[in-house]
């Protein structure tokens, strides 16, 4: 039996912890470890807890797995296993509940990591993958897992590793282990395919259209802001040319900002996004930052007009070049 399973056997209420809005990567990996924890102890009462919303492109899969999810956290919770997360600063309600009660935790994730939140768990299996799924997958290969179970672990590898865009020759591997055992990956990539909201549809163009341009040497970084769906409207931007873009929701309270970068902008600067951006922002404007190397986010105390000059000083300071050597594009003309 792998060691998390060993582990877990000695608890009797278990709470599996997603991320807020929670996508397939952290549903897929939550629900393949459920089946798998009560499957093998059959003691066990294991409750998948997913704060705020769900991201819609996991609907389709919680209706083909007939999954229920819990918007509370159990009371008689003996322990945590967080997937897909890798700071408590994201999910309160479960930090609180460590705090006043000394619950334990297990980190499951493939972010980059949170020191304080990774030093404090009783696991921590935290590896640079392209999703949690795979992990999960290497965690619990040599049990017996169900079709759904499996075509549940692909969907999430599928989804997170942008369609094997990232980390290819990890991903197309543990896809191919997967699909061996019996995932149906005709199923899997026809669960990904949602029909676009239209607010989704409509945050992407007003974003295109209020996108301030800079350019610094040969790179182009694009910053806007919208009031929904930022991850998606940054993403837009790097698909449309942009290098690196940021996108400011500032109709929350905090704002929260989100980048997406290019992986040759990446590869080529060594300017990782969680570690470079996002948590000295944090640290800076009182609020709390992560994520991966080429996409992250920060919830910030600060406003759009204070944010963008030191968003462009942390990119000098990263790119070795002058301040004043970043300049911004007139799009009047
Ligand atoms: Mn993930």
């Amino acid at each position: 039996m792998p060691e998390l399973l060993v582990y877990l056997s000695s608890f009797r209420h278990i709470t599996i912890v997603c991320h807020p809005n929670a996508d397939p990567d952290c549903i897929g990996s939550a629900y393949a470890l459920q089946t798998s924890i009560t499957s093998t102890i059959p003691s066990s009462n294991v409750t998948i807890y997913t704060p705020d919303s769900i991201n819609t492109a996991s609907h389709r899969l919680i209706n083909y797995l007939k999954i229920e999810t819990s918007q509370d956290i159990p009371s008689d919770t003996e322990i945590f296993l967080l997937v897909d997360t890798s700071s408590l600063d994201q999910i309160p309600d479960v930090k609180s509940h460590i705090l006043n009660k000394g619950t334990p935790y297990i980190l499951l994730d493939h972010h980059f990591p949170d020191q304080q939140t990774m030093n404090n768990a009783a696991i921590a299996i935290v590896r640079e993958t392209s999703s949690t799924c795979e992990i999960v997958y290497d965690v619990l290969k040599k049990q017996t897992l169900t079709p759904e179970a499996l075509d549940a672990l692909l969907v999430g590898l599928i989804y997170d590793s942008r369609r094997f865009l990232i980390r290819p020759s990890s991903s197309v591997k543990a896809a191919a282990k997967l699909i061996k055992r019996g995932a149906k990956a005709e199923l899997a990539i026809e669960l990904l395919s949602a029909d676009q909201d239209p607010s989704e549809k409509m945050a992407k163009l007003k974003g295109a259209a209020r996108t301030r341009i800079f350019r610094a040497s040969s790179w182009t970084f694009a910053v806007t802001h919208v009031g929904a769906f930022e991850a998606s409207v940054a993403r837009a931007l790097t698909d449309l040319g942009a290098d690196l873009a940021f996108v400011v929701n500032d109709s929350t309270e905090p704002l929260r900002l989100t980048g997406r970068s290019q992986d040759q902008f990446y590869n080529q600067t060594g300017l990782n996004l969680a570690r470079d951006i996002m948590q000295p922002l944090a640290e800076e404007f009182s609020g709390q930052g992560g994520g991966h190397p080429t996409a992250a986010s920060a919830n910030l105390k600060t406003s759009l007009s204070c944010l963008l000059p030191r968003i462009l000083d942390l990119i000098a300071e990263r790119l070795h070049i002058r301040r004043d050597s970043i300049i911004e594009i007139d799009t009047k003309k």
